[in-house]
């Protein structure tokens, strides 16, 4: 036995005997896909189980995550079951812990919680245009299962979350203070955001005067937040329902096409690999409308390939306002790791730009055939 304990170690020995129905803990991993949480696989008494810190830098009011999380776990857990489906794997599952509640909060007023292990696998990238048409489909259905649900007990958990306009404000004060010093390494970058300043308050707008219908919305629509099985064919439940509030159906489909038609990963240094796959771009719109059965508008519909570029353009500067603040946010690998992601968003951008007729000339095709 390791007699030095390492921090991670620490911190699940600490958690885990809060949670009576894992049993004792025997071993752990720490996955590291997501950027935000800290998550561990942990194997106990009773099971493989995931835990999970809610992050306090992304999540100020976590109590409001936990609650979100709980009423549309609860309400897709009953959906599932009136439909004959296992609510095991077909959503996420929240284990009580000692304090009678679905999470444990630590002395710091950190945040823990267990769901039930689902096995399966997940994707960083679409290994051929039908995963991605499928993932596609589950992300249309979530929504639309949600759709009867009660939208006003919602919290807003992160204000602004997909506000690209409050985010570009955020970037313009991010470059100000230089807070990292590392602002002549990415001035590039800088002068491609600052030329995009006009195109970005679309969908804002759209929500404000109404134009755009508000919806119940996920928000994280990365393909590896689909849970497949094991065989990688048959998608299982949607994961990271951290930011599940009201939103736009452009932001869950705009998200996915940054992720999951950029060619290489959210963090290739290449920019030669970096490319705006229209075949992936299709398969997914294919898939999502779909999926959402005909609760997409045509105006929205329509809208999809300028989601696209939004989504690509804000997660973009977010990387590079972290960037520039010193990766307070984001989790990073090494030391100019946001400062990739961003080149490698704005690869992306440029190349959706150079597409941007072809991808609407794809959506009015899909219009016609409704
Ligand atoms: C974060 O933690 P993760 O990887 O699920 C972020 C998303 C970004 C994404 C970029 C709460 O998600 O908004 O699109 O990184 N989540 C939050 O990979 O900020
Ligand atoms: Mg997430």
């Amino acid at each position: 036995m390791n007699p030095v304990s390492t921090p991670d170690e620490i911190l699940v020995k600490k958690a885990i005997p809060h949670f009576p129905e894992c049993g004792a803990l025997k071993s752990f991993v720490r996955i590291t896909q997501g950027h935000i949480n800290d998550t561990f696989r942990v194997e106990c008494e009773k099971g493989p189980f995931l835990l999970q810190r809610v992050s306090p830098v992304a999540f100020k009011e976590p109590l409001k995550v936990m609650k979100n999380i709980e009423g549309v776990t609860h309400f897709l857990h009953d959906s599932i079951v009136k439909e004959g489906g296992d609510p095991k794997t077909g959503c996420l599952n929240l284990l009580p812990s000692d304090q009678g509640k679905s999470y444990w909060q630590d002395q710091d007023g950190d945040i823990w919680r267990v769901y039930l292990f689902v096995f399966g696998m997940s994707y960083d990238t679409p290994k051929n245009p039908e995963v991605f048409r499928k993932a596609a489909e589950a992300f249309g259905r979530f929504q639309h299962l949600l759709s009867a649900f009660p939208a006003s007990d919602l919290e807003e958990v992160i204000p602004h979350f997909h506000d690209t306009p409050k985010r570009f404000r955020d970037l313009l004060a991010a470059i100000d203070n230089n807070f990292s010093k590392r602002k002549d390494t990415c001035l590039d970058l800088i002068e491609l955001a600052l030329e995009r300043q006009d195109k970005i308050s679309k969908v804002v707008d759209g929500l404000r005067d109404g134009t755009l219908p508000l919806r119940t919305t996920h928000n994280d629509t990365k393909l590896n937040n689909i849970m497949f099985d094991v065989t990688g064919e048959k998608p299982l439940c949607v994961l990271d329902l951290d930011t599940i509030m009201p939103g736009s159906a452009l932001y869950d489909f705009g998200d996915s096409i940054r992720f999951g038609a950029n060619t290489a990963t959210e963090d290739e240094k290449n920019l030669s690999k970096i490319h705006f796959s229209l075949e992936m771009f299709q398969a997914y719109a294919e898939g999502f409308i779909r999926g959402a059965e005909g609760s997409l508008t045509e105006d929205e519909i329509r809208l999809f390939p300028y989601g696209a570029w939004l989504m690509t353009f804000e997660c973009g500067i977010r990387f590079l306002t972290d960037y520039l603040d010193g990766d307070h946010y984001f989790h990073v690998a090494y030391a100019d790791h946001n400062l990739v992601r961003a080149r490698d968003q704005f690869a992306l951008l440029l190349d959706m730009e150079a597409k941007e007729k072809e991808a609407s000339a794809i959506i009015e095709t899909l219009l016609k055939a409704r």
